[in-house]
C-alpha cells in the first residue's frame, strides 16, 4: 500500500535553485511525486552566520516503509553532493521527513512527524501552499493554524536570479 510522505527539501550551499530541482528529479522511482510548493528564500534559523536557504516543500506517495524511506533518503543526500557538516549548518541539500501518514514514531534518528516543523516558517509557509488543511497527529491543528504562531519575516517566494 502507498504512504503519503511530506518532505521539506532546504539548500544554502552551491546552485540553490539547481540543488533542489536535482533532488526532485531524483525522487522517482521509490517515490511518485504528488504536489509541489513554490521555493522560498528563508533567513538561516538556527545557527545564523551562513547564506540564506532556498527551502520547498513536496507530497510523494512511496511504497517504501519509514525506516527505508530515511535511510534512501539520506543517501540521495550524499548522491546529490552532501558533505558531513554541523547540527543547522550549511548544506548542499537537506531533505526530511515532515509526516509519515499520520504515524507519530519517536526511535530516534526516526522520529515523526518532524519535531521541529511547527516552529519554522521556512517548513509552515511552503508546507501550508500545498497542505493547509493537513492535521498535524500530535498538536491536533491544521498547518494553517500552526501557521499564525511562526515569523514569516523575510520568507519570500523565490523568483529566481
Ligand atoms: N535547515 C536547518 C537549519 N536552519 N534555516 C533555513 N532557513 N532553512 C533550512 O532548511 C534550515 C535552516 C537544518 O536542517
Ligand atoms: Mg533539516
Ligand atoms: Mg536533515
Amino acid at each position: 500500500m502507498d504512504h503519503t510522505v511530506y518532505l521539506a527539501l532546504g539548500s544554502n550551499l552551491g546552485n540553490r535553485l539547481s540543488n533542489l530541482k536535482n533532488a526532485i528529479s531524483n525522487l522517482p522511482p521509490q517515490m511518485d511525486l504528488k504536489k509541489k510548493s513554490p521555493v522560498y528564500e528563508t533567513p538561516p534559523w538556527g545557527y545564523v552566520d551562513q547564506p540564506s536557504f532556498l527551502n520547498q516543500v513536496v507530497m510523494v506517495e512511496t511504497y517504501m516503509e519509514s525506516e527505508n524511506l530515511l535511510t534512501h533518503l539520506k543517501r540521495l543526500e550524499t548522491a546529490l553532493g552532501r558533505e558531513p557538516g554541523f547540527q543547522n549548518g550549511p548544506r548542499v541539500i537537506d531533505i526530511d521527513i515532515l509526516f509519515y501518514d499520520d504515524a507519530v514514531i519517536d526511535s530516534p534518528p526516526l522520529v515523526i512527524p518532524h519535531p521541529r516543523l511547527h516552529h519554522r516558517g521556512f517548513v509552515l509557509v511552503p508546507l501550508n501552499d500545498i497542505a493547509p488543511h493537513l492535521v498535524h497527529p500530535v498538536l491536533g491543528k491544521p498547518i494553517s493554524e500552526l501557521l499564525l504562531d511562526v515569523d514569516r519575516l523575510n520568507i519570500n517566494e523565490y523568483k529566481g536570479k
